[in-house]
């Protein structure tokens, strides 16, 4: 269900069930669970790129996975919330490259990626509320982070369909990309990312996502803190050797 392929330090990962959409049952939860715990172990991985197979990305929650009886969500949101604090708490950047429609879960997923592309036929829904849901899998902390409050309200209230251009003029995508040369941008991206300062990365990600909840104080109080660890990494003291010697760096990713 999820395919993975290496190179030049990319994982690259494909949701694989193209005949529901690559919509996300329990079992590709476990496996995109292991497949993310593996990458964030693995020094050799350095970058990684999500991506679908066949004409969608991914429709969210296989809705006929709990056939006709009243599912348990509150105990299968563990299932996926062990997925979204993997997502976030990823310690390499994530490259997404959304290749089609984005829905639900699925748009979670999309949005909870670094680098966000998408090819021009790709759209993006909240789908929640048009089933009778609230927004999960970190949707209503990441969305409002994005495109501020107003805008969230707008999308998990009336949950249209966002074109990719209307995704990346709210700022939910970062490129737009004809369909047949996303994979290749995206993968480029990923390699670029692949060959950066790994560590200042984790702790650049780290920075953004808890300075929101902190006060200024303390969020200078980490910034020092986190900055005394990149300053102690070696591609910290490669950088500014590269830089003296009027060369690129080469780094290592520690
Ligand atoms: O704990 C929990 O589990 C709760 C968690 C919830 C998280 C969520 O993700 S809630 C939101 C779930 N997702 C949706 O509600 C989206 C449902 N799908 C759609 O609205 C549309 O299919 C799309 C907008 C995604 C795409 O539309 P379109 O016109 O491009 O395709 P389609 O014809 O609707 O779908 C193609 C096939 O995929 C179709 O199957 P068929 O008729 O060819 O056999 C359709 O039923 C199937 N499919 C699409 N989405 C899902 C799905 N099958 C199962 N689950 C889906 N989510």
């Amino acid at each position: 269900m999820v395919l993975k392929e290496r190179q030049e330090g990319v994982l690259i990962l494909s949701l694989n069930r193209p005949e529901k959409l690559n919509a996300i049952t329990g079992a590709l939860l476990d496996e995109l669970y292991q497949v993310l715990k593996e990458a964030q172990e693995d020094p050799g991985v350095r970058a990684l790129l999500l991506t679908g197979a066949g004409r969608a990305f991914c429709a969210g929650q296989d809705l006929l996975e709990f056939g006709e009886g009243k599912p348990d969500y509150e105990a299968h949101l563990r299932r996926y919330n062990r997925v979204v604090e993997a997502l976030a708490g990823l310690e390499k950047p994530l490259v997404v490259a959304v290749n089609g429609v984005a829905a639900g879960a699925g748009m979670s997923l999309a949005l909870w990626g670094d680098l966000r592309l998408a090819a021009l036929e790709a759209s993006f829904t909240p789908a929640f509320v048009r089933i009778g849901l609230v927004p999960d899998s970190g949707m209503s902390f990441i969305l409002p982070r994005l495109v501020g409050l107003a805008k969230a309200q707008e999308l998990l209230l009336l949950s249209p369909r966002l074109s990719a251009e209307e995704a990346q003029a709210l700022g939910l995508v970062h490129r737009v990309v004809p369909g047949e040369r996303l994979l290749e941008e995206a993968l480029a991206l990923a390699k670029e990312l692949a060959q950066g300062p790994t560590r200042t990365y984790a702790l650049t990600k780290k920075l953004l996502l808890e300075t929101y909840r902190l006060s200024l104080t303390e969020a200078l109080a980490l910034e020092a803190i986190l900055q005394g660890e990149a300053g102690r990494t070696q591609d910290h003291e490669e950088g500014v050797r590269a830089f003296r010697e009027k060369r690129p760096p080469r780094f290592v990713g520690r």
